[in-house]
């Protein structure tokens, strides 16, 4: 059976969100941050990377939150999670790089600036600046990306679980969400998906 290590709150929502649209039989494991589980040698041995989310496949390990997502839509191509057509499959692949490697990370300055530098000053400036830099990425995704109800029209895909559990960030990151009307019908169409419904219910979101 597939076994999700996760954490609530965490990036590794959007896998958990995910597999429960699939319908794939699984098992969540917590990784306690409070007790910083992520950074024990036991959890190592499982990612090396110290990081939520990893997928337990019964031997081997995936981690990184774009490809468990694939790798889950792969195991039940007719829910159509992934476009069939190249360009659009493309178009899903650009936003979801864009918010492992841009998105993710300016929220990863509030809490997690050790990764980039010592000084007391440098932490509180990087966490400073995160209200803007997550404003400016909403705003990306506000004006260029989203069509609507979901990120790419009437069809859900793996992107749109990612997305949804980053915007679960925005209040707190101190982003005024009133002046982004699509994220915001976005989040709601989200969270009338049982898989999403569920997840809140749960406390994992
Ligand atoms: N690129 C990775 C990032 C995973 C990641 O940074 N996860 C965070 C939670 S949002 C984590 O596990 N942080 C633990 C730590 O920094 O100690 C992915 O998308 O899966």
């Amino acid at each position: 059976m597939l076994k999700l290590y996760y954490a609530p709150g965490t990036i590794a929502t959007a896998s958990v969100m995910c597999l429960r649209e699939t319908g794939i039989d699984h098992e969540l494991v917590e990784v306690d941050f409070t007790q910083s589980v992520q950074m024990s040698p036991e959890y190592h041995r499982i990612n090396p990377k110290g990081r939520v989310p990893a997928l337990d496949l019964g031997g081997e390990i995936l981690t990184e939150t774009g490809a468990i997502l694939e790798y889950l839509a792969e195991l039940v191509p007719d829910q159509g999670l992934v476009p069939g057509d190249p360009l659009k499959a493309g178009r899903m692949r650009e936003v979801m790089f864009y918010l492992a490697s841009t998105m993710h990370v300016n929220h990863a300055h509030k809490r997690r600036g050790h990764r980039w530098a010592d000084k007391e000053d440098s932490l509180a400036d990087m966490s400073a600046k995160v209200p803007q830099t997550m404003t400016d990425s909403a705003r990306y995704m506000e004006e260029n990306i989203i069509v609507g109800p979901y990120l790419f029209g009437d069809v859900v895909t793996v992107a749109d679980f990612y997305f949804y559990a980053i915007c679960n960030w925005l209040e707190g990151d101190r982003v005024d969400v009133r002046q982004f009307p699509k994220i915001g019908a976005f989040r709601q169409a989200m969270r009338e998906r049982a898989s999403v419904a569920a997840t809140h219910d749960d406390n994992i979101l």
